[in-house]
């Protein structure tokens, strides 16, 4: 399921378009792009295959109902999205599916001040879970991601642990490096 649009974003991440989809990072506009590309460049990182789009909650009700009804079917095993303003992509598409959905509240042109994006994703009704990331994290909705993948891929669960050891020696260099 990749129009135009979502092969443009693709090139974004062209080895990650090419590996068998296994997350479906969405967002609700190209715009949102520049920050979703975290998340996507950090799934290229561990390996993991991600299927990019745009969907809109608002603009394209029918087409984000296709996507997440389809989500399971179609091989994914855990969707990131992102949006701002109103963003009610994240909760709309938990709605539909039984995957885990991470949000990311985007500071978009729209958002106030990017508390209208944070709250639109984090305050699920009872039932319905988003799991939420900062504002403009999309960066640790990826690594999320590949955590939740992680519990059952051995492959992905190594690189997360090298990617976390790799944190540590920094703040072991940023310790030497201190005097
Ligand atoms: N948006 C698009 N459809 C529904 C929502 N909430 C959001 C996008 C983007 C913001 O509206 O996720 O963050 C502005 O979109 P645009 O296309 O006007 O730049």
């Amino acid at each position: 399921m990749m129009n135009s649009k979502a092969k443009n974003l693709a090139k974004a991440n062209p080895k990650s378009a090419a590996r068998k989809p296994v997350v479906g990072v969405i967002m609700g506009s190209s715009s949102d792009l520049a920050i979703m590309r975290d998340a996507c460049e950090v799934l290229e990182s561990f390996g993991i295959g991600a299927d990019v789009a745009v969907v809109s909650a608002h603009r394209t009700p029918e087409r984000m109902l296709d996507y997440a009804k389809s989500a399971r079917a179609r091989g994914l095993k855990v969707i990131v999205a992102g949006a701002g303003g109103a963003a009610h992509l994240p909760g709309m598409v938990a709605s539909l599916t039984t995957l885990p959905v991470i949000g990311v509240p985007i500071k978009s042109s729209n958002s106030i001040d990017g508390w209208d994006s944070v709250l639109s994703i984090l305050q699920m009704p009872a039932g319905i879970p988003v799991a939420t990331v900062a504002l403009n994290g999309a960066r640790n909705a990826g690594i999320l991601a590949a955590a939740i993948l992680g519990t059952s891929d051995a492959r992905v669960a190594r690189r997360l642990e090298a990617y976390k050891d790799e944190l540590k020696r920094k703040v072991e260099q940023m310790n030497a490096e201190l005097l």
